[in-house]
């Protein structure tokens, strides 16, 4: 009895193993790829920026750093205001500009003399940055830091000595306030001084204090800038680029090069949207009128998650510190809008089949499940396959939502969508596009039909984990 037992349980296993060793393995990488550090990132899709500093109180862009410190003087700060809003509005996380150009610091530095401390407010014992890293971690946010390299108040910019007073100000924030996700670099600087940032150094003074965060800036390391500050990432947009040569601000590529990426680019550097309520990046009473419209923001939503990239969305606090009630009621208007846009996924319980599969284990039914690391794919000589989508019944919908399996790589430079016309019996075009990436959502006229066919072209067998197709009842609709 015992030795039939060993017997079986030795078959069964050979069996077994012999399956999984007939069973395709899985594709290799193309090209670059993400680290873990940036699939994390890419998964965020949307956070909070915040602006606030001497300009909140001063109606200007871009203070000079000559401002009396006291100008900012906010009348009830209540950061944890900023992050239950940003916790409602469904983000993330918060960046902050912790110093902007005018090289006012939200914390009291000790790298500087124009910050919270030269301040009457709270008599000059405040700090912003303690405050709001508090607020995030109490409601499950993640903390991001702005700081900008040029600082038009330091003595020392425009000279050698500068750049080590801001690797000790980076490794002062960066070592004092908890785990921070993201360091936000911007390239600016001013055309009359002369001064060359040593962005190696930072970066290796950043990565020092906190080796796992995403540092932006217009060609990465981490994430990249897009481009434009109107919220629209490229109709193509790859997560690849090439940045050999290139450095922030004025030595960044082309700016439809950011918007883009490049296909086959050497290195993985996803694009963030970054993009403000109001028309400034700063408060200002004037904008009260002129916060975008929960229209704009759901065009913003599928130019930026919706092409494959994250949205980083400006906030701007008010003079009393406070985000005021006309975009905090904007941002909830906002996210019931993307409810209701994206309530009901209509392929649920759809089934399909593809012109080409690797096997079992990669089969095409595999898109519709939730578990990221399960795909459809092809054998690696496979580049123009497509899959039938029988969505059992007719549905009606005018949105469809593909995800590419970009751990392996981005592969697909286009696809188009058919769909089956009941009355005269045939496929009819629905839709097409470039890039897919991470995530992408195209938008088209309400169509009624039981049957799909995406039809993909790579640059490698595609492999895609995700389709979902949904009806935005509000039809927000521009292509
Ligand atoms: C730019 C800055 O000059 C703006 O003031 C703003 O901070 C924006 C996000 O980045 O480079």
């Amino acid at each position: 009895m015992k030795r039939l037992a060993i017997v079986t349980f030795l078959v069964v296993g050979i069996a077994a193993l012999a399956l999984t060793l007939a069973q395709p393995a899985p594709p290799k990488p193309f090209g670059a790829i993400p680290t873990q550090k940036q699939m994390d990132w890419q998964k965020l899709e949307y956070y909070m920026f915040i602006h606030f500093g001497p300009n909140t109180f001063s109606n200007v862009e871009w203070g000079d750093g000559k401002e009396d410190p006291n100008i900012f003087y906010p009348t009830d700060l209540d950061v944890r205001q900023w992050a239950r809003t940003a916790k409602d509005a469904g983000m993330r996380g918060i960046i902050i500009t912790a110093k902007h150009h005018d090289g006012f610091c939200l914390w009291p530095s000790a790298y500087s003399t124009h910050t919270v401390r030269e301040t009457r407010w709270k008599d000059g014992n405040g700090d912003v940055l303690r405050e709001l890293e508090e607020a995030c971690r109490e409601y499950g946010l993640l903390f991001g830091v702005y700081l900008s390299p040029w600082d038009q108040n330091h003595p020392t910019f425009g000279t050698a000595d500068y750049n080590q007073v801001f690797a000790n100000t980076l490794t002062e924030v960066l070592t004092g306030y908890g785990e921070i996700f993201t360091q936000w670099l911007d390239g600016a600087k001013p055309k009359h001084i002369e001064h060359d940032y040593d962005w190696d150094m930072f970066f290796e003074t950043i990565y020092r204090a906190q080796p796992n965060i995403m540092i932006f800036s217009d060609v990465g390391p981490d994430c990249r800038w897009m481009g434009n500050e109107k919220g629209i990432a490229g109709e193509t947009n790859w997560s690849t680029i090439n940045t050999e040569g290139f450095g922030p601000g004025w030595d960044a590529p082309h700016v439809q090069v950011l918007n883009e990426g490049e296909k086959g680019g050497a290195s993985w550097i996803p694009a963030e949207v970054d993009v403000s309520i109001r028309p400034g990046w700063f408060y200002s009473p004037a904008t009260d009128s002129r916060v975008k419209t929960v229209e704009h923001l759901m065009d913003i939503w599928h130019t930026s998650v919706g092409r494959n990239a994250n949205l980083l969305l400006n906030i701007p606090p008010d003079r009393r510190g406070r985000i005021h009630e006309i975009d905090s009621t904007r941002l909830m208007e906002f996210r019931r809008a993307r409810e209701d846009a994206f309530r009901e996924n209509l392929a649920e319980g759809a089934s399909a089949k593809a012109s080409h599969t690797r096997g079992k284990r990669f089969s095409a039914d595999n898109i519709f499940n939730e578990y990221y690391h399960s795909y459809w794919t092809t054998r690696n000589n496979v580049l123009t396959p497509y899959l039938e989508i029988d969505l059992q019944q007719p549905q009606t919908f005018n949105r469809l939502l593909l995800q590419e399996y970009i751990p392996l790589g981005q592969r697909v430079y286009a696809f188009n969508v058919q769909y089956w016309n009941e009355e005269n019996g045939g496929w009819a075009d629905l839709t097409e596009a470039t890039t897919i990436g991470y995530k992408r959502i195209l938008r088209f006229p309400e169509v009624t039909t039981q049957k799909l066919r995406v039809e993909f072209n790579a640059m490698a067998c595609p492999i895609i984990n995700g389709l979902r197709i949904y009806l935005d009842p509000e039809h927000y609709l521009n292509n």
